[in-house]
């Protein structure tokens, strides 16, 4: 079944909010996320693997999803709702293989061809970017901008496509209006940790707001 995404798409970063990951979860559910992806490219898995199980609680209490970044194992001993893989990560067949037709499953991808190959997979979702610069990412693959970005969308079939890099509340609606399903969103919540919730919510009123809003929130 076609997974109805949520227009925003919040991803954690320990390092810029300076919180944990459960901590990040709760205020951006309480923000309006319904959807999450934990991401930790610092904490050793054993780190990662507690704070996720901790972040998952939090999640389900709220009746929110949670997403695990890179690590099908984490996510498949913590029944998690999915994982979500690069171009580098294990390959997608033995990751739903092990996860079952249940999981979502997200894979990012940066150009047109790697999009076209990607439709064949056992995807539930495409992320494509970044669109724009980013600095919530080591060595990012090269800018798409946004006529690549509607490329991809010509490409994607009735796939949901994520935008990912650079989204904020300046260009949120021509990311959508360039044909983006969802956008993720790092840096654009975290500035201020203080304010992650009122910043989700911010975003996410901002992006239902859009002619080209017709999912869910
Ligand atoms: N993949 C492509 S860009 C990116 C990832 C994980 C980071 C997006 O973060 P931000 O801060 O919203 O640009
Ligand atoms: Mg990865």
């Amino acid at each position: 079944m076609r997974l109805d995404l949520p227009k925003i798409y919040p991803i954690t970063d320990t390092q810029l909010s300076g919180l944990s990951h459960a901590e990040q979860v709760a205020r951006l559910i309480e923000g309006g996320a319904s959807l999450i992806q934990l991401r930790d490219k610092i904490s050793s898995p054993r780190e990662f693997y507690r704070q996720a199980a901790a972040a998952l609680q939090v999640a389900h209490h709220h009746g929110a999803r949670l997403i695990i970044n890179d690590r099908v194992d984490i996510a498949l001993a913590l029944k998690a709702d999915g994982v979500h893989l690069g171009q580098t990560d294990v390959p997608l067949e033995p990751a739903r293989h092990l996860l079952g037709k249940e999981a979502i499953i997200g894979f990012s991808t940066h150009n047109a061809e790697q999009a076209r190959l990607a439709i064949a997979l056992p995807v539930d979702y495409l992320a494509f970017g970044p669109i724009f610069p980013t600095r919530s990412k080591d060595n990012p693959d090269p800018i798409t901008g946004l006529t690549a970005l509607e490329e991809a969308v010509t490409i994607k079939a009735s796939l949901p496509l994520v935008a990912i890099g650079g989204i904020k509340l300046e260009n949120v609606l021509e990311v959508l209006k360039a044909g983006a399903d969802a956008v993720a969103v790092i840096s654009e919540l975290f500035v201020d940790p203080t304010k992650i919730a009122e910043n989700m919510s911010k975003i996410l009123r901002l992006a239902l707001s859009s002619p080209n809003t017709v999912g869910i929130a």
